[in-house]
């Protein structure tokens, strides 16, 4: 059994086995959370990424995939860098986010983490719609069947909280 658990707060500050990055596909950092997780969680972030992008990745992470590095300073093992789709109005790109929670589930399962905090991927920057995002946030990680024993939102913002809240009903 997964629980699913909402906080509102910064998610640099929680502690959990992994701890999701809304990336972008550079994997060299950005704004957003994504700059948050590299100003607290230290160069070692970085040095990893940077690895990656000279190896397998080098042409960098694609939207919907995920990969981990280390978690630095962070109070976790794991960072699971994630890129999500840019907000369309005239494409569905739901595939490509709700691909990012699964995939980021994927990857920590099998690293063998039992607790995961996400942001809501794709809401700020990538401008994506925050009770769209939560519903596919939600529905994704309920029908994923993952090992994780839990799985935390970490939302910004009262707003996101309740569109999140909202969701788990
Ligand atoms: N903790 C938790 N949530 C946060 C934090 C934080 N410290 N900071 C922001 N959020 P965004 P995206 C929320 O823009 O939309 C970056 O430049 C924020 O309120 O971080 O996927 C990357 O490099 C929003 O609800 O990510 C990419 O270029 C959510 O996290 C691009 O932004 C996601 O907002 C990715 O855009």
């Amino acid at each position: 059994m997964t629980t699913i658990t909402l906080v509102q707060g910064d998610i640099t500050r929680e502690s959990a086995d992994a701890i999701v990055n809304a990336a972008n596909s550079s994997l060299l950092g950005g704004g957003g959370v994504d700059g948050a997780i590299h100003r607290r969680g230290g160069p070692a972030i970085l040095e990893d990424c940077r690895r990656l992008r000279a190896g397998r990745y080098g042409k960098g992470l694609p939207t919907g995939q995920a990969v981990a590095t280390t978690a630095g300073d962070l109070d976790a093992r794991w960072v699971i860098h994630t890129v999500g789709p840019v907000w369309s109005a005239t494409e569905d790109r739901s595939e490509l986010l709700a691909s990012c929670y699964r995939e980021s589930l994927r990857v920590a399962g099998d690293l063998g983490a039992r607790t995961i905090a996400f942001p809501a991927i794709s809401t700020g920057v990538y401008g994506w719609p925050i009770d769209d995002g939560a519903r596919i946030a939600v529905e994704t990680v309920r029908a994923a069947g993952t090992s994780m024993e839990e799985v935390r939102f970490v939302l910004f913002d009262e707003r996101a909280y309740e569109a999140f809240a909202a969701q788990i009903g």
